[in-house]
């Protein structure tokens, strides 16, 4: 049965890897299942077909026989837990590594999305400019946190993990905004995770759908 995943047919990130079907190509990757990939339009998602699959109409889902599932992080765990190689097989590390699951989605995502969303939204809006500075002082914190925790250690919690794989692709949503710059330790996390050949694999495949759209 091949696994099949929805993406976005024209990604509004321009090919960069940020939408979230991209943590879900890169665990696939990282535990070598082959998949399929059905593109979808905007419109094609708030169809009841679509609508079947993710009652919220969105990217990505994960089909697998009867086996449909949607959030990125539920997919990634899903396979994580299906297929060796991106949880420990000791219970307690396990468990650890599952928190950083948590921890990415749940604590370091939320501010980080909140800083993001306004400059698709708000960003000629009066207040916009204001309300920056703020948003990333509820984003500096955990930033602060993650990077001592990090530390010299390569990953979160030993061996590389779906918990590191998780915190990866969502700090990398903030690049481009210079906040990073202040966090060397997170940028060269962020590096070790692009340097895996798995994430490269599943970026050039993202990539890909969005050079095959540029090119018509
Ligand atoms: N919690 C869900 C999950 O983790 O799966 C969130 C899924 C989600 O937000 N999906 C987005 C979507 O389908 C795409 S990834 N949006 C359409 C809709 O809601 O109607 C979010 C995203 C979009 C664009 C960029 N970008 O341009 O950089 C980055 C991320």
């Amino acid at each position: 049965m091949t696994i099949t995943i929805t993406a976005f047919a024209q990604s509004p990130d321009r090919g960069r890897g940020l939408a979230r079907d991209m943590r879900v190509r890169w665990a696939l990757e990282e535990v070598g299942q082959p998949y399929a990939v059905r593109l979808l339009t905007f419109k094609d998602m708030k169809e009841p077909a679509h609508l079947a699959l993710h009652p919220f109409g969105q990217i990505p889902t994960y089909e697998d026989g009867d086996l449909v599932l949607f959030e990125s992080g539920s997919i990634v765990f899903h396979i994580a837990e299906r297929h060796a190689g991106l949880l420990p097989d000791d219970a307690n590390a396990r468990a650890r590594a599952i928190t950083w699951m948590f921890a990415a989605l749940s604590t370091v995502e939320p501010p980080i999305l909140d800083r993001e969303i306004p400059g698709y939204t708000e960003r000629d809006k009066p207040w916009y400019a204001e309300r920056l500075p703020i948003l990333e002082g509820r984003i500096r914190p955990r930033l602060d946190e993650l990077s001592r925790r990090l530390g010299g250690a390569d990953w979160l919690d030993g061996a590389f993990s779906a918990g590191d794989l998780l915190m990866v692709t969502v700090l990398r949503r903030l690049e481009g905004s210079g906040i990073l710059g202040g966090y060397p330790v997170l940028s060269a996390y962020i590096a070790r995770g692009k340097d895996r050949p798995a994430y490269k694999r599943a970026f050039d495949a993202q990539r890909a759908v969005f050079a095959a759209v540029s090119a018509d």
